[in-house]
């Protein structure tokens, strides 16, 4: 029962950025000692010595493997390593190109001239071959870009006399799945689920995804390494194992840094250290909460939403551009603040205060207070029937009748926390005016 190693877009020669877009932290300086922890290289070079520890049946790359042309040194030196170790355990390792890689990676796999390595569908022909892993006979069929931009799905050309009909087919294609139009290959479900093989392995799009589990397995394993910002979540690649005539799939996190948009709730920070306080809290969930997936994690790289209601969100907002870009360690990981927002509400002083207080906002608050702590008292029961009988009668308006029968019934706790919220935000708008008022 062979188990193979899926893998896409690794995009050698790339490093996945760090800090925000254009700040001095972000041209390196602030990386610290271990740069080459982020190179998509060590990404790769991890994913061939797992193989070569778990005696993987082989190990399958489905394009977009090298960045770009002017990746190639970086990527010649790193594949050169991989497949090379790969080949001195017998493990062979089947290859296609994508949009980014369809002139260097050919060119790249000829030099480096390995036996091991079965490059398929070059110049956009598809191709098969046979390989028989520890006694399982398999066969892969590969299509490779032939250039920058396909528009036709791949698959229209797939010959049907190509596919063996007798053992597993395992195909490979880089390109846009479930997308009518695109430019990147696009690939239609019905064509992959319809062609007789029993596992497609795409890339392309960087998130990784099992897109169907059986009949046949398709999935976009992403990018090894997370690359940038926008790839947030685990990032690493899959493994398959062949079993009789059963396919089991599971994910490896193999990439060094991982990229997340934490929450941190704005409402108890008053001093900068409260703001670290929140934050070291923030990373500290995250971590204890995605500790099964966070495999070779060194590096996160967050950025923090503040979130909730706080009462002076100018002050919240100075103490976020203090502790902007600050790189701290937590639980073993190396952590960069990239970017800090604010997303916190201006909060309502306390109501107890404002219902001390003489006018409409005065009243108001006092009226909440009381429908809040004595619901069940005769004043909020007549206050509670006043406010439906007001809200039926709008109901009852011709413009409404469609949906007035969606209204809560008269005192359900949901109108309760319906008139609740209305008064929270009347008395909102009642304060900012008092405010804008006195200048
Ligand atoms: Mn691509």
């Amino acid at each position: 029962m062979p188990t193979l190693l899926l893998s896409a877009d690794l995009h050698l020669g790339r490093r996945a950025a760090a800090a925000a877009a254009g700040s001095a932290a972000g041209a390196g300086a602030g990386f610290g000692p271990e740069p080459d922890l982020l190179r998509a290289s060590a990404g790769w070079l991890r994913l061939a010595r797992l193989a070569a520890d778990s005696r993987a049946g082989a190990v399958l790359l489905a394009g977009d493997v090298v960045d770009e042309a002017s990746g190639f040194f970086e990527a010649f030196e790193a594949l050169a390593a991989g497949l090379s170790l790969l080949r001195d355990h017998d493990i062979p390792v089947v290859v296609t190109a994508g949009n980014h890689d369809f002139e260097v990676l050919p060119a790249l796999l000829r030099q480096l001239n390995l036996p091991n390595v079965h490059f398929l569908g070059e110049g956009g022909q598809w191709s098969g071959i046979t390989l028989s892993l520890s006694g399982t006979e398999i066969q892969f069929v590969g299509w490779s870009f032939p250039a920058r931009h396909v528009y036709d799905d791949p698959l229209l050309s797939l010959p049907a006399d190509l596919l063996r009909n007798d053992i597993p087919v395992i195909g490979l294609v880089h390109g846009d799945y479930a997308v009518r139009e695109s430019s990147y290959a696009p690939l239609s479900p019905a064509r992959m689920q319809q062609a007789g093989v029993t596992a497609w392995v795409t890339g392309h799009i960087h998130k990784p995804a099992v897109l169907q589990s059986s009949g046949p397995f398709i999935a976009y394993p992403g990018s090894l390494q997370a690359l940038s910002p926008k790839e947030t979540g685990p990032h690493g690649a899959m493994r398959l194992t062949l079993e009789g005539g059963r396919l089991t799939h599971g994910f490896i996190p193999l990439s060094a840094v991982r990229y997340e948009s934490l929450p941190v709730p704005a409402g108890d920070i008053s001093t900068e250290t409260d703001l670290r306080a929140a934050v070291q809290q923030s990373v500290t969930d995250f971590c204890r909460q995605n500790e099964a997936d966070l495999g070779e994690v060194s590096r996160l790289v967050a950025d923090l939403r503040f979130t909730g209601t706080h009462p002076d969100p100018e002050g919240l907002q100075r103490h976020i551009g203090a502790v902007a870009q600050e790189e701290f360690r937590s639980g073993g990981l190396l952590v960069t603040l990239r970017r800090l927002v604010s997303e916190a509400r201006p909060g309502l002083p306390p109501l107890e205060t404002l219902a001390a207080e003489t006018g409409p906002a005065g009243v108001l608050a006092a009226q909440l207070l009381t429908l809040r702590e004595k619901p069940e008292s005769p004043e909020s029961v007549a206050f509670i029937r006043r406010m439906t009988e007001e809200i039926s009668a709008v109901g009852r308006l011709p413009v409404f009748a469609p949906i007035a029968g969606g209204l809560p019934g008269s005192t359900s706790p949901e109108t309760i926390t319906l008139i609740e919220e209305e008064m929270l935000r009347l008395l909102t708008a009642l304060l900012r005016q008092k405010e804008a008022q006195h200048g």
